[in-house]
C-alpha cells in the first residue's frame, strides 16, 4: 500500500470511530478562550492517527494540532500534518460538518492531501500531480470567475474587527454572495469542488491547511497568504484560496490597496516566519 493509500485508509478508519462514538458523552474543554474548545474526541483521534502512522512508518515526523506529534522545525524527508477535527465547534453543537485533515510532505514538497467530511462519508484526496478527487469521481479543474458572479467564503467575524473591517466588507459588498462553513479544511475542499470560489480568511495554521492545499492546488487553484505569499507546513499564516481569475482580481483589486497594514499584520501574528 503507498503511504497515499495508507494516509486515506486511516482517515476513514478514525472517521467511523467518531461516528461511532457519537452517541457517547464528550469531554469538552476550553483551549485558548471560551469559544476555542477542544474535545476527548479530538484527542483521541489524533492519537489514533499518530499511533498508525508512528506504527507503519516509524521515521516519519508529525505535526498534529493537539501536540500528540512532535515539535518540529525542518521539512526532510516524510512530514504529515494533522487535524483530527477541523470544526470542533461544528462537531460539538452540529454533530456535522467537520473533517479529518492530512496533508503529507517530502522534503517539503507536497506530497498528498486528504479531508474526510466524517458524517457526509465524502473522502477528499489527492496526490501531487495526479488530480484531486471525492471518493471515487475526478474533480475538474476550476474555470476562473470573477468576484461579482462569485459566492466567497469568511467568517464574518473579521468584518466586526476594526483592524479588518475596511479592507473585507468590499469584498463581501462585491461579491454575489458569501458564506461561513466553520470549518477551514473544507471551505478548502468546497473550492476545490467549484461550489464555492474563494476562500479567505486572516489566520490558519498548518494544519488546517496542508491538506486542503494539496488538494485545491491539483484542481488549478491558487492558494497563498493575502500578500501572495507561497504558504509552508511549519508556519501558520493569512489565507487567500480561489481559481487563479479571481484570486488576481482579490490579491490585486481589493488586498493590493492594504499591503502595507497585512504586512504588519503579518509581521505581529507571524513573527517567526
Ligand atoms: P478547529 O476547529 O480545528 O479549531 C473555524 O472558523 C475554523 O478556523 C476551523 O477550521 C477552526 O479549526 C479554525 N480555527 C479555530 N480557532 C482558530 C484560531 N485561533 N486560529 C486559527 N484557526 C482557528
Ligand atoms: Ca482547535
Ligand atoms: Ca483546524
Ligand atoms: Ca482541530
Amino acid at each position: 500500500m503507498s503511504i497515499y493509500q495508507f494516509a486515506k485508509s486511516i482517515a476513514l478508519l478514525a472517521g467511523q470511530r467518531i461516528r461511532e462514538e457519537l452517541s457517547q458523552e464528550l469531554i469538552i474543554e476550553t483551549k485558548s478562550n471560551p469559544n476555542d474548545l477542544v474535545t476527548n474526541m479530538d484527542k483521541a483521534t489524533e492519537a489514533f492517527l499518530v499511533s498508525q502512522i508512528n506504527e507503519q512508518y516509524p521515521d516519519h515526523r508529525i505535526i498534529g494540532e493537539e501536540g500528540h506529534g512532535q515539535d518540529v522545525t525542518d521539512t526532510e524527508g516524510y512530514l504529515w500534518v494533522i487535524d483530527p477535527i477541523d470544526g470542533t465547534l461544528n462537531f460539538v453543537h452540529q454533530q456535522q460538518n467537520f473533517a479529518i485533515s492530512i496533508g503529507i510532505f517530502y522534503n517539503g514538497e507536497k506530497y498528498a492531501g486528504v479531508i474526510y467530511d466524517v458524517m457526509n462519508d465524502k473522502l477528499y484526496h489527492a496526490e501531487a500531480g495526479h488530480g484531486a478527487y471525492l471518493n471515487d469521481q475526478q474533480l475538474p479543474a476550476l474555470k476562473d470567475t470573477k468576484l461579482v458572479t462569485s459566492i466567497i467564503s469568511m467568517n464574518p467575524n473579521w468584518l466586526t474587527k476594526e483592524r479588518t473591517r475596511d479592507m473585507y466588507v468590499p469584498i463581501v459588498q462585491a461579491a454575489r454572495s458569501s458564506r461561513s462553513y466553520g470549518s477551514a479544511a473544507l471551505d478548502f475542499a468546497y473550492v476545490a469542488l467549484g461550489i464555492i470560489d474563494s476562500y479567505i480568511t486572516l489566520r490558519l495554521h498548518p494544519w488546517d491547511f496542508s491538506g486542503g492545499l494539496i488538494i485545491a492546488e491539483e484542481v488549478g487553484a491558487v492558494v497563498s497568504n493575502q500578500l501572495g505569499e507561497k504558504l509552508d507546513p511549519l508556519h501558520s499564516n493569512s489565507i487567500l484560496v480561489a481559481n487563479p481569475g479571481l484570486h488576481q482580481e482579490l490579491l490585486n483589486d481589493y488586498l493590493g490597496p492594504y499591503r502595507s497594514r497585512l504586512s504588519e499584520i503579518h509581521q505581529g501574528q507571524f513573527s517567526n516566519r
